[in-house]
């Protein structure tokens, strides 16, 4: 190599190495967009429905890759598979301030409630927990302060589709397992069940997305008296 060719190889190996620094950049930045979620099965159910259908959408999004730390699952069964904590307020509480710094740019965001336990009024506008409550509207501001571009949300237990008008807007794409006025246990309403019926593809792009299966609870649902919402 003459002394001419010697400073053009290094701009050249200059060039490469921020390159390659820039490539790497980009593949973390698209490495870090991924999809978070929440689960929350709200108390105690005797048939234990609504824990083992909350448990069904955990194990579904590991199965779509989702990576653990990425969902929390809370649950009054802490025993359960993939349940990170009890489902009370503190829980609760943590569980959101966790998926906020997780989730700064988040994709998907999906949130998950099964609040089983028949509200004591009702006109009520709160979500019973173990050891309290949270007003629908205190949901909405806390799920507001997450970042993602689009947000699930499904309601499951008696009277969900209460919350929905709280919930909707935006971004978002609300499911309530019944109307506001019905009181249908067990909920008949399976997520999953809807997920994972490759008929539910309507669209025919090879997945079922979160509307397309509610379209297939709707007809699994039919005749049965039990009327799902959907809000968008
Ligand atoms: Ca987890
Ligand atoms: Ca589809």
């Amino acid at each position: 190599m003459n002394e001419k060719s010697l400073p053009i190889a290094m701009i050249f190996l200059s060039f490469l190495i921020a390159g390659t620094i820039l490539l790497m950049q980009g593949v973390y930045a698209i490495e870090e967009i991924q999809d978070c979620a929440v689960i929350i099965v709200s108390s105690y159910d005797p048939d234990n429905n609504e824990h083992e259908k909350a448990e069904r959408y955990y194990s579904y999004l590991i199965d779509q890759g989702l990576d653990e730390d990425r969902v929390i699952f809370l649950s009054f069964n802490v025993s359960g598979i993939g349940v990170d904590g009890y489902s009370n307020i503190s829980g609760i509480g943590s569980a959101f301030s966790e998926i906020e710094m997780l989730c700064t740019s988040c994709d998907r965001l999906s949130v998950y409630i099964s609040d089983h336990v028949p509200p004591p009024m009702s006109n009520s506008s709160h979500f019973v927990f173990i050891d309290g409550n949270i007003t629908f509207s205190d949901m909405d501001d806390v799920m507001g302060s997450i970042e993602s571009s689009h947000t699930d949300i499904y309601v499951g237990g008696i009277h969900s589709g209460r919350s929905g008008n709280h919930l909707r807007g935006g971004d978002r794409t609300v499911i309530c397992s019944m109307k506001g006025y019905q009181d249908i246990d067990p909920d008949q309403f399976a997520l999953v069940r809807g997920l994972e019926d490759p008929t539910s593809d309507t669209n025919n792009d090879g997945k079922v997305s979160f509307v397309e299966a509610y379209w297939k609870e709707v007809e699994n649902l039919s005749g049965t008296g039990q009327d799902p919402v959907l809000l968008i």
